[in-house]
């Protein structure tokens, strides 16, 4: 079974909880607040690997968690730091929004990627002391690990891809072109999941072919094996057709050519739209009077294609078609690598009803579900966001239940890893 497209859910650490604790030793009469921070959660991150070809071990499980940060404690030592949790994906990934469907990212690098990231260790109290506060008996809560509901979709990162019918060869191209290994046979659907191969030109002239199931009219409704793996090839730089010549089917070329890029136009223009070279294959085959080759070269040079006679089975011509791919794809562009788009909604704020607050001295300490979410995700470098998380706290109420509970001007308001002096 080949998966190549699944959804999981993924959830990083919380933040551990910062400390409430004083300095106590024989002889020393009052110590000074000493509670250590809280550790920072684990973060979900996902990471290549060259091993992996399917997305087959995300079958049975979809779900996805990094550990919490441990809390502070006293003696200003502070929680351990949640793990991260790694998720290995083949390479050639791309990460979407579940919901949106937006990309998030696109695993065709090296590069690590935290999907999620672990919430910050709240503040123990020793960070709290001030001359005018010399006992505070509060400390900050852990803020939670981002959540996200993604799909992950393979896409093979290949230069070339193979289209044409069920047996018309494009294993047996393949696997005489390069490293790889495709099962061959007489039969339609032989290939059920794709293949890559690197073919090997001349020193330092390489390129890597996909081979995927055979299409056959009507894919996009279904059919056959239907056409959703063609998004293997969604990246390609160059299509090669296969239209097997030989009549053994008794089908027509011209017609199997036209069909094919249907479907292909079917599944997206843009891959219908792709450089395309045509391979006339199974010419070994040709019966004496066949004009299938001649009509078919005629039909498509006419129509701008680059068109080659080959026999996968004897490997004549193969080599120099796979030349000629070379030459072509020193002129493409490169393989696609799909740009973010995803944007995260910012969150809304609550009802202020829905605040714990407490009053130490001249420090006022708020938390809460939804403003915690709020803070994780304002980045407090930026002018808008700091004006956006201005704007969300008024709307909840905040400031009116502060007022009568009776918090004066210059008095501290201290929300998680942040505070500001209170003005009216
Ligand atoms: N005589 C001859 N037979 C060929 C040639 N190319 C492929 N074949 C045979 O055609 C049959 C189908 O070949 P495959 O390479 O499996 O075809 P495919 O296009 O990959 O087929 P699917 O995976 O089912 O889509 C096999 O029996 C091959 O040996 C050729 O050039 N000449
Ligand atoms: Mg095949």
């Amino acid at each position: 079974m080949f998966v190549d497209k699944v959804k999981i859910y993924c959830k990083a650490g919380n933040g551990g909880n910062g400390a409430v604790a004083f300095h106590r030793e024989k002889y020393v009469a009052a110590g000074g607040p000493d509670g250590g921070d809280g550790g920072h959660g684990g973060s979900i991150v996902l990471r290549v690997d060259d091993n992996m070809s399917t997305l087959m071990d995300f079958r049975y499980q979809r779900k996805y968690t990094a550990s919490n940060g441990q809390d502070g404690q006293g003696g200003r030592r502070s929680g351990k730091r949640g793990e991260d949790r790694i998720i290995k994906v083949p390479r050639g990934t791309v990460v979407k929004d579940a919901e949106t469907e937006a990309v998030i990212h696109d695993m065709s690098d090296a590069e690590d990627f935290v999907l999620c990231r672990g919430g910050r260790g709240g503040w123990g109290n020793q960070h709290f002391a001030t001359p005018t506060r010399q006992v505070p008996r509060f400390a900050k809560a852990g803020l939670p690990g981002e959540e996200h509901e993604v799909i992950l979709e393979l896409k093979l990162l290949a230069d070339v891809g193979l289209v044409g019918f069920p047996n018309v060869g494009k294993s047996t191209l393949l696997s005489v072109t390069s490293n790889a290994h495709p099962k061959i046979a007489n039969y339609h659907f032989t290939t059920l999941y794709p293949n890559l191969g690197v073919i090997y030109v001349e020193e330092g002239v390489s390129f890597v072919m996909a081979d995927i199931p055979g299409i056959i009219e009507g894919a996009a409704e279904g059919a056959g094996l239907g056409h959703d793996f063609l998004r293997h090839i969604d990246r390609c730089r160059l299509i090669v057709h296969i239209v097997d010549v030989s009549g053994s089917e008794d089908r027509d070329p011209i017609e199997d050519f036209e069909k094919i890029n249907q479907e292909l136009a079917a599944y997206s223009e843009d891959l219908a739209s792709r450089p395309m070279i045509v391979a006339a294959n199974k010419t070994d085959l040709l019966y004496d009077g066949s004009d299938n080759l001649e009509r078919l070269r005629q039909y498509v040079t006419e129509r701008g294609y680059e068109f080659y006679e080959i026999s996968a089975a004897t490997t004549q011509g193969t080599k120099q078609l796979m030349r000629t791919i070379a030459n072509r794809l020193r002129e493409l562009p490169p393989v696609t690598v799909y740009e973010a788009d995803y944007v995260k909604p910012l969150p809304e704020a609550g009802s202020s009803d829905d605040l714990q607050i407490e009053h130490f001295g001249d420090t006022w300490v708020i938390s809460g579900k939804w403003l915690a979410q709020l803070i994780n995700d304002i980045n407090f470098g930026d002018y808008e966001s700091r004006m956006y998380f201005d704007r969300q706290l008024r709307k909840s109420g905040l400031f009116e239940r502060l007022e009568d509970m009776g918090i004066e001007d210059g008095n501290t308001v201290s929300i998680y890893d942040f505070e500001f002096d209170y003005e009216r």
